[in-house]
């Protein structure tokens, strides 16, 4: 790659290739393709969409908070281990430390996984009304609302003994109360004003989940419906999405930065999610095109723009089954999937899984190619599913069947 891409500063920190991907490594899984993304920043960009969204969300808290929360979305996301997990107690054990969903730059460094990964250092240097935007990675499955790099808005506010004791509640309900209010208001602010007489009015819903760093806990789920004169050509999609997640958090995280007679709530956003319902995005690749068709169709400060779409391009799927062996994940096989096809891949599927009596088993995965941008011949295809084929069965430890 070229010296210019090879080399990026973000937050203040210089950031060479050769630091972030390094394939020789066994502590380190990050692809070619990810460090390609980091230094984008979206979020920092007032004519994106990311950056639009978070703009008005900036708003909204000026407007209701009279401009008390601190604001941070230039922080590096190559993170220590600690701050990313042990921070924010997620236990040793957690599924999300894995290879398998994380990206390791080394054994204790990873690339944030959510912008929880700064909530300790700001509490403990004294904020207690902040929000933190940045990009996050994931290695996760493919389809229109996962990529393995998006953005989030970090907010954490500490509430201190004199702002509960009035109210007659206990600590801990008054910050979920005044969590899920203050959710619910910049939903309002969001939607309220852009969707009111529109027929793609919002729904959402709240769901109790669970988080190490919370409790309670809960997620936010809101009903994407693209109308049909607007949607993808021949698809009409309808689905609860989940847009946060949030909750009430550990007393230990405040004790340890010092906060002992305190409460505090913390919410963490998918920008993307959020950005395709409003501006009705119907994938999330999108969000990296560089096609004019797709830039021109935003502004700063224009939250109602509605995005029209310019392909018209059919998917093309392929099928592939496999012997799996233990080691196999579907993360490893996405990962492939996308380092081969990158964002000509819509989604990968698991359509059959069985196994025989010699206790074999066999997936069959279908990959749905769709370029959003032009027409891709069958030659093109059929090459990149050659190229897939080729890669699984080298360094997935499969059989093809
Ligand atoms: C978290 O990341 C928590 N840190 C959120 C949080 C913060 C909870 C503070 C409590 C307190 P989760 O893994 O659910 O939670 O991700 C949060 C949001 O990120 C999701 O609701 C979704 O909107 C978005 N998201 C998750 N994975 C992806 C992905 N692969 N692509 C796009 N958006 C995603
Ligand atoms: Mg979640």
């Amino acid at each position: 790659s070229s010296l210019a891409a090879s080399l990026l500063e973000v937050g203040g920190v210089k950031i060479s290739r050769d630091d972030v991907v390094r394939e020789s490594d066994p502590t380190n899984n990050v692809p070619d393709a990810i460090f390609s993304k980091l230094g984008l920043q979206l979020h920092r960009r007032d004519n994106h969409p990311i950056g639009i969204l978070k703009n008005a969300i900036y708003d909204y808290f000026d407007e209701s908070h009279g401009g008390k929360f601190v604001k941070f979305d230039d922080l590096c996301p190559i993170v220590d281990v600690k701050k990313n997990f042990d921070d924010v107690l997620v236990p040793d054990d957690h599924v999300s430390r894995s290879y398998n969903d994380t990206y390791y730059v080394d054994a204790s460094t990873v690339l944030r996984c959510h912008t929880s990964a700064h909530q300790a250092d700001l509490l403990r240097s004294g904020h207690t009304h902040f929000l933190v935007t940045g990009d996050v990675y994931r290695r996760d499955s493919i389809d229109s609302t996962h990529y393995p790099v998006f953005h989030q808005m970090e907010g954490v506010r500490v509430f201190s003994p004199d702002e509960w004791l009035a109210s007659g509640v206990d600590a801990t309900s008054y910050a979920a109360m005044d969590l899920k209010k203050t959710l619910e208001g910049l939903a309002q602010h969001l939607f309220g004003i852009f969707h009111k007489s529109d027929q793609c009015a919002v729904d959402m819903r709240w769901v109790d989940t669970y988080f190490p760093f919370t409790s309670p806990s809960f997620e936010l789920e809101i009903f994407f419906r693209l109308c049909e004169t607007n949607s993808w050509p021949a698809l009409f999609q309808e689905k609860w999405m989940e847009v946060l997640g949030c909750g009430v958090t550990e007393q230990e995280i405040l004790k340890r930065s010092g906060k002992i007679d305190n409460v505090a709530w913390a919410f963490g956003l998918g920008l993307e999610r959020l950005a395709m319902v409003l501006f009705e995005i119907p994938d999330i690749r999108l969000f990296w095109s560089t096609d004019q068709r797709f830039t021109s169709q935003f502004s700063e400060g224009k939250l109602g723009a509605k995005f029209k779409p310019f392909s018209k391009f059919p998917p093309c799927y392929k099928d592939m089954s496999f012997w799996i062996s233990d080691s196999f994940t579907e993360n490893n096989l996405c990962e492939v999937v996308r380092g081969i096809a990158g964002d000509l891949v819509e989604e990968v599927s698991l359509i059959d899984n069985f196994t025989n009596k010699k206790g074999q088993t066999s997936h069959c995965y279908r990959i749905a190619y769709r370029s959003m941008e032009r027409s891709l011949t069958d030659e093109e295809i059929n090459q990149l599913q050659w190229n897939v084929r080729e890669t699984v069965q080298n360094k997935l430890n499969v059989i093809l069947r």
